[in-house]
Order: C-alpha cells, then sequence, then structure tokens
C-alpha cells in the first residue's frame, strides 16, 4: 500500500487550519496512519527539502518551516501520492483550483498550508525523514469495502 507524508504546515497551524486540512483528507477516503505535532529544526528542514537548496526561495521556505509547530501525518491508499497531491491543489494558492486545501484557504505561494510528497520515491524518503517505523500504525477500517472495491 502506498504512502506519502502530509504536513499541516506553520501557517495551518498558526490558523487553526488543521482540524480543516485532516477532515478533507479523511472525507477523501484515505486512510491516516501517523500523526504528529513537532517544532521542525534547521537540520530536518534542509534535509527535507534539499531538491530546493540553492533556489532563491530556499532560506524563507528553511526558516518558515522552523518558525513554529507543524503537524505531520502519513496517510495510506493506492495511489496516495496523487490523490493527496489533487486534494491540495497547485503549489502556488493563487493558481490553485477552488475545491483544493490550496485553492480554498490560501493566496500565497510562500504560505500554502500544507505539503505532500510529489512521488512514491519521494515518499518513501520523506516518511523515513519524520517518522521511525514504530509510529506508523497498521489497522484496520470496516467500512474499508465501501471506499474502494
Ligand atoms: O511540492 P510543493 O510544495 O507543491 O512545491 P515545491 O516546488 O516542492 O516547493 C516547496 C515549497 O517551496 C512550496 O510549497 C512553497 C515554496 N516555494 C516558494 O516559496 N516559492 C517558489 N517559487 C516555489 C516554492
Ligand atoms: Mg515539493
Amino acid at each position: 500500500m502506498e504512502r506519502t507524508l502530509v504536513l499541516v504546515k506553520p501557517d495551518g497551524v498558526q490558523r487553526g487550519m488543521v482540524g480543516e486540512i485532516i477532515s478533507r483528507l479523511e472525507r477523501r477516503g484515505i486512510k491516516l496512519v501517523a500523526l504528529k505535532m513537532m517544532l521542525v529544526d534547521q537540520a530536518l528542514a534542509h534535509r527535507h527539502y534539499g531538491e530546493h537548496e540553492g533556489k532563491p526561495f530556499f532560506q524563507g521556505l528553511v526558516d518558515f518551516i522552523t518558525s513554529s509547530p507543524l503537524v505531520a501525518m502519513i496517510w495510506e491508499a493506492d495511489d496516495v501520492v496523487e490523490i493527496v497531491r489533487g486534494t491540495m491543489g497547485q503549489t502556488n494558492p493563487k493558481n490553485a483550483a477552488p475545491g483544493t486545501i490550496r485553492g480554498d484557504l490560501g493566496v500565497n505561494i510562500g504560505r500554502n498550508l500544507v505539503h505532500g510528497s510529489d512521488s512514491p520515491e519521494s515518499a518513501q524518503r520523506e516518511v523515513a525523514l519524520f517518522f521511525k517505523e514504530g509510529e506508523i500504525l497498521d489497522y484496520n477500517r470496516n467500512n474499508d469495502p465501501w471506499i474502494t472495491e
């Protein structure tokens, strides 16, 4: 089963959007298998956003993501990376479709509320950065047959 890392970034926590964002993902039908609130340090921020090192927005991004607590989660489903990216909307909330998290709740690319891994490979790497295997739970949901055939 595919997994993805989702972060409610510091702006989402500060704005009281944690419940709203989790609720949207829950309603989609995907399964929550790990969740914690944490303060990300510089080292983790650099590793998580390593692909963006050297870009003009990198330092601002690291400062922002380490500035205040965030909520880290792992969600599970077939094709969950693609499903979550769709529910999040485009990177820049200005261009994100209405009905998506970013399109409904944000206006600025540097305050886009949520992170979701961009490929199954990134997801594996990011899940391992944020969670120990023992923090990821394996359980059944009785309504699964009503969500996927
Ligand atoms: O995966 P996603 O979050 O949608 O976008 P990325 O291209 O990976 O960029 C990571 C993060 O960096 C983005 O969510 C906001 C920020 N950012 C920015 O502040 N300015 C940019 N021009 C591009 C990205
Ligand atoms: Mg990305």
